[in-house]
């Protein structure tokens, strides 16, 4: 079959069409687009122009050849509203924006986990509608994510999946539905929320007019996937046994296990772990920590130079030699990266880098630091060892992140697919069409068509490759 991956991410989104069957999983045709904000309005997004670019590289992907279904994932977190005729009130928020700094508080930690599985957290989906008007919110019939919002203005259907709606702060984990008492603290009513849908499923069929812009088959289905780019990115990590631990390393790296039980509010309390919700009720167990986020921001001043040259400049330079706290909330949304985390080495290290390859090695050190303190705190909880640590996302495409991270936790590290989260997307519909059994099958797939470069806590002189 042939799937459209729609891959939204917090910098930049991707359309692909991938084709899938219980042998092959290729991507066939890719396209790029950076992830529009509207300058106008602040801190937000831009949907509309969003809209017109997804809708651009759909019609360029379904040009190279047949489309069987369609699927969306996001990042998590954002959200637009609608009013009762289906229009959006107001561009949706970003929720890199100080308006919400301190929100949380406002929530009791281990009553939020008890119910949720997840913590207060201030970009969360609750702590962001806490900071909306009660004018905007007594317009609100509908909240959807910003990826069921681009499903819902191609099919017309609202509705959105377990993964998602684990990440709000304000689905009860225990009922699998929306929390009556925690919508009605942040002004809304049950029924301004979607259905929330199991992945995997189908949704409903692309509107007439819209299989026409793209010249795909009419009545092409769309496929409810792993709606949360983290839980998708998850279902196609290579994993062959159970004791794995993931870094999902985008915009975010997100660091844990997948496990059939939840970790107690309890025991959780406190550690920034959360439960959210996978594929078949899985738990996925993880904290955020920064990801390429303090990387990008930097290449992204350094124009002149390419990011490439910087990155193996970076890699023949000695690692530790200046880290700095990569949590500090100041890298959240600074307005001159390179400057503050110069400032950062400063304070933590006594002097600034003496060049940009020197920052990049800086950046990249102090980021495996925290995913390896992340490993020990997930490990002490949970009181088990990951025997091979998943490194998927962009992340993975980088090995200066991976032989670092190897040598730091002392175990092998699998790094790739670089693009984890459309292949998890388009497994997902694949397996709605009944291509592929289950996450297990989607795994050895991906473990059999996809190149994984492996790094040891010991650099090899030729750095193996696992290839299918
Ligand atoms: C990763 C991700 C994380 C979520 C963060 C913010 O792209 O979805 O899982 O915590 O973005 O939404």
């Amino acid at each position: 079959m042939h799937a459209m991956a729609i891959d939204l991410g917090a910098t930049s989104g991707r359309v692909a069409r991938v084709y899938v069957d219980e042998s092959e999983l290729t991507v066939l045709d890719l396209v790029r687009f950076a992830t529009p904000t509207s300058d106008s309005h602040g801190a937000r997004w831009d949907f509309e122009k969003l809209m017109t670019l997804l809708l651009d590289a759909a019609r360029q992907v379904a040009d190279g050849g047949p489309i069987d279904s369609v699927g969306i994932d996001a990042w998590g977190a954002d959200y637009g509203l609608l009013e009762r005729n289906g229009s959006l009130i107001e561009a949706p928020f970003r929720y890199r924006d100080a308006r919400t700094v301190g929100v949380s508080r406002r929530y009791d930690e281990l009553r939020t986990r008890t119910i949720t599985g997840v913590m207060p957290h201030d970009f969360s989906t609750a702590c962001q509608l806490l900071t909306e008007s009660e004018r905007t919110l007594s317009r609100t019939a509908m909240l959807l994510s910003i990826g069921d919002l681009v499903a819902y203005r191609l099919t017309g259907h609202a509705a959105t999946d377990c993964s998602w709606a684990s990440t709000t702060q304000l689905f009860d984990v225990h009922s699998l539905s929306w929390s009556t008492d925690l919508l009605a603290e942040v002004g809304l009513g049950r029924d301004a929320m979607p259905e929330v849908q199991p992945c995997g499923t189908v949704r409903g069929e692309l509107l007439p007019q819209v299989c026409d812009q793209l010249g795909v088959a009419g009545r092409t289905p769309l496929v409810t996937v792993a709606g949360h780019d983290t839980a998708s990115a998850i279902v196609a990590t290579p994993a062959s046994s159970d004791d794995f631990i993931y870094i999902s390393c985008g915009t975010w790296a997100l660091i844990g296990v997948e496990s059939n039980e939840r970790v107690l509010a309890d025991r959780a309390l406190g550690t920034g772990f959360v439960n959210e919700l996978g594929v078949d009720g899985v738990s996925t167990i993880h904290r955020n920590a920064a990801g390429l986020w303090l990387l990008n921001e930097c290449l992204g001043r350094w124009t002149d130079t390419s990011g490439d040259t910087l990155l193996a400049a970076a890699a023949a330079l000695p690692v530790g030699q200046l880290v700095f706290d990569s949590e500090d909330p100041r890298l959240f949304a600074p307005e001159d990266m390179p400057t503050l985390i110069a400032e950062l080495t400063r304070e933590g290290a006594g002097r600034v880098p003496a060049n940009r390859a020197e920052m990049v090695r800086a950046i990249i050190d102090s980021l495996v630091l925290a995913f390896v303190r992340a490993i020990e705190d997930l490990e002490a909880m949970l009181g088990r060892r990951g025997a091979v640590i998943h490194l998927v996302g962009g992340g993975a495409a980088l090995p200066i992140l991976g032989q670092a991270l190897a040598a730091a936790a002392g175990r092998t590290v699998l790094a790739g697919p670089v693009e984890a989260s459309l292949l998890g997307n388009a497994l997902l519909q694949a397996r709605a069409l009944g291509s592929v059994p289950d996450t297990a099958a989607c795994r050895a797939l991906v473990s059999r068509t996809q190149t994984a470069h492996r790094y040891e806590p010991e650099p090899q002189p030729n750095p193996r490759e696992d290839t299918p």
